[in-house]
């Protein structure tokens, strides 16, 4: 039963681990919103540097906004962390998560909002009293430089329990979903969580490492003819993956789903391939890395899966060196 509520009040906070473009995102239009967010950023050193640009410039078609967001480092938390929005890369959230571990409160609700799956599991593991929420996101924003991003489009902001958490109080998803709808975000509550999660990951899965491969922005895939069939190839291999979990009523056009997005986020260059090219980690392991796994524990075959999980692994060093 979901006891806790992830709404930001003068007593507990909503504290945002991650200050990526997402969680700039709600960081930004939350304080302009009037609610009490606090930011926690890597070290001292990060928090200063953060300070002295004067928060979070978010740039979008109307207007500049800049959103002095108070912020925290780890060993500065001051009061103990009820509702935490984890907008960390899925490489990062364990280690982060364990830096503020003692600022966590017993019941406290995590509401995560990433790329990939297999990282809830983890958390729950980890931290068993809590409630581990999940949501999913297309709205559109990149880091320019610094502390300074771009929101790009307006998507779809999706949260809800998944089957592995055992909440049945919609009530409360609903007054959560409300009070994460900073204009002009919007978030709504799914029933079906589970399902916009799996098409989510079958969307990185085919989009993804294709746009490292190909080195392209998301759109050109759809002009390349080895990069459709790849991309139909993928997500063939994700439907048989579904069969064998009995999943198939998510999976309705996905093909189509699937090309939709590549085709609305044209111009995107896809998180995957701007990790590459800064040398950051990718989460490779959290998309393709999952779907692999869960093939092999049924016996499927998804040998372009593979194939694309080893090359991304590949480029990924070399492009750290
Ligand atoms: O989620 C994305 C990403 O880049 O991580 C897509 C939907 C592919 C948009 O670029």
């Amino acid at each position: 039963m979901l006891t806790a509520n992830l709404k930001p009040t003068s007593q507990s906070p909503l504290y945002i681990l991650g200050a990526g473009a997402i969680g700039s995102l709600w960081g930004a239009y939350g304080y302009q919103a009037g609610a009490d967010i606090r930011l926690i950023l890597r070290n001292q050193q990060t928090v200063n540097d953060y300070q002295q640009h004067g928060g979070i410039h978010l740039i979008s078609a109307h207007q500049t906004l800049v959103s002095p967001v108070p912020a925290d480092y780890p060993q500065s938390i001051s009061t103990p962390i009820q509702n935490l929005l984890i907008t960390t890369k899925a490489p990062q959230t364990m280690d982060a998560l364990s830096a503020i571990k003692p600022h966590i409160a017993e019941q406290a609700v995590f509401l995560l909002l990433q790329n990939g799956l297999g990282i809830a599991d983890q958390i729950r593991q980890e931290f068993p009293s809590v409630t581990v929420l999940q949501g999913s996101t297309t709205e559109g924003c990149y880091r320019q430089s610094g502390f300074e991003f771009v929101h790009a489009g307006h998507g779809h902001t999706f949260i809800g329990a998944t089957g592995g958490s055992g909440i049945r109080d919609f009530n409360a998803l609903d007054q959560l979903a409300a009070s994460l709808s900073f204009p002009p975000l919007n978030v709504n509550i799914s029933n079906d969580i589970d399902a916009v999660l799996w098409r989510k990951l079958a969307v990185n899965c085919a989009i993804n490492p294709l746009t490292v491969i190909h080195h392209c922005r998301n759109g050109e895939l759809l002009h390349k003819p080895k990069a459709l069939a790849q991309m139909r190839q993928i997500v063939d291999e994700i439907l048989a993956v579904s069969v064998a979990l009995n999943r198939t009523h998510w999976l309705t056009n996905l093909h189509e789903y699937v090309e939709n997005v590549a085709k609305t986020t044209a111009d995107n260059r896809s998180s995957m391939l701007q990790d590459i090219e800064a040398g950051r980690e990718t989460e490779i392991d959290a998309i393709t890395g999952y779907l692999c796994q869960l093939a092999e524990q049924h016996n499927i075959n998804v040998p372009l899966n593979q194939e694309i999980l080893a090359e991304i692994k590949r480029l990924s060093r070399e492009a750290k060196h």
